[in-house]
């Protein structure tokens, strides 16, 4: 099967034959209809996020059950399924008391499966596995509690965005931030997972909610996604720019989605007193953020970060889903171009050139 390969940072992924291995025990074979091209993908590409190589990149993905191991439950043969990124033991701590993107028993190492193998060969090789998905493929192998089951009649190449950027957006806003109705927010970076956030805050009632991008493209989108409000750093400083817009007080909800520690201190300057300031963004290994620590007690200001919109998958994407066949999700809007797996180093230089929301690898 054909799947896209990362062989060193800094040069084009390689489209080509590997070997997968059946699914084991516990597993499920998904053949992938449609993967989205996220940042987090870039940021390994580039070498900002350090993974074993080489390594089938991917983890937006969507697709049908054609196999499963012994002993799973969840999932049969043709099921349509939306691939998590998180895989969930459903036994420990964090995932008894509904946090299951917390699950404990998440492994440590990178680039394999929850066994600690690989079920990707080149001509005898191993070939790592991004984010327990590698969905770059024309078929991937996964833990079962990372194929969610959905229903059937939704496309496939929308569905995959649950799997990532819809999930993660919508998710930081509602789950993770609890923005409330009538509040105001702000979200630095309206890309791929911004637009998601805005979305996110729009659904759950925010009165202001106030997009920052240098790209006024990307300003554009935003208010597609619910943005009352916009600020391009380029042109206008963003810092007086978002106090003006809320009578020198600043934003109930400060959202970072971009991946930077300068973008981390502007959120938390741009969250009001009593507000909090929530890190979508992964930044690069060894970054430091600088705040004046006083804040937090003299303004109750609260710093937190969200990780996979704190999604408890089986419960959070059919969700989603129902909302995006019943008219109350946008994910048509994300899609702005359509790719063969064969383009999709195109699909990466469109979103460094900032000229896509979000761009779909398709697989015939
Ligand atoms: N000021 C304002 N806007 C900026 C700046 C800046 N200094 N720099 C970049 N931007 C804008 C860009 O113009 C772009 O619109 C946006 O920021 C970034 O958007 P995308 O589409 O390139 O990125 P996304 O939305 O696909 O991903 C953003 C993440 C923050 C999720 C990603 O970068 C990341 O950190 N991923 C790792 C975290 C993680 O694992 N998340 C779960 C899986 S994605
Ligand atoms: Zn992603």
């Amino acid at each position: 099967m054909k799947a896209a390969v990362l062989y060193e940072p800094g040069t084009p992924l390689v489209v080509e034959d590997l070997q997968l291995d059946p699914p084991k025990a516990g597993e499920v074979k998904v053949r992938v209809a449609a993967n989205g091209a996220c940042h987090s993908d870039l940021h390994v590409m580039t070498g900002d996020m350090r993974q074993p190589l080489p390594m089938v990149l991917g983890h937006e993905g969507a697709g049908v059950v054609e196999e499963v191991g012994a002993g799973v439950t969840s999932v049969k043969e043709g099921d349509h399924v939306v691939l998590s990124f998180n895989p969930v033991c459903g036994t420990c701590l964090y995932c008894t008391q509904g946090s299951p993107h917390l699950c404990e028993t998440r492994p440590k190492t990178a680039g394999v499966l929850i066994d600690g193998t690989t079920r990707l060969h080149k001509n005898g090789a191993d070939i790592h596995h991004f984010a327990f998905t590698a969905s770059f493929a024309e078929e991937t192998v996964v833990h079962e509690s990372c194929a969610i089951k959905i229903r059937d009649d939704v496309p496939l190449d929308r569905a995959c965005f649950v799997g990532c950027g819809t999930m993660t957006g919508v998710g930081a806003a509602i789950n993770t931030a609890q923005v409330q109705p009538g509040s105001t927010v702000a979200v630095i970076g309206c890309g791929g997972v911004g637009l998601n956030v805005i979305q996110g805050a729009a659904i759950a009632g925010a009165r202001q909610i106030i997009a920052v991008d240098l790209l006024d493209n990307k300003l554009e989108f935003a208010k597609t996604f619910g943005a009352t409000h916009s600020v391009n750093p380029s042109q206008d400083d963003a810092l007086p720019a978002v106090l003006e817009l809320t009578q020198g007080r600043g934003v109930d909800y400060g959202f970072e989605v971009i991946s930077t520690p300068k973008t981390i201190e502007l959120a938390f300057k741009m969250t009001a007193r009593g507000g909090t300031c929530t890190i979508v963004g992964v930044s690069p290994d060894g970054s430091r953020i600088s705040l004046n620590p006083n804040v937090f007690m003299m303004m109750e200001k609260k710093l937190q970060g969200s990780y996979y919109g704190s999604t408890r998958p089986r419960v959070d994407m059919p969700r989603l889903i129902d909302m995006y066949m019943d008219g109350r999700l946008k994910i048509d809007e994300l899609v702005s171009k359509t790719l063969p797996l064969e383009q999709v180093n195109q699909a990466y230089d469109l979103l460094k050139q900032g000229a896509v929301a979000r761009s779909v690898i398709t697989f015939s």
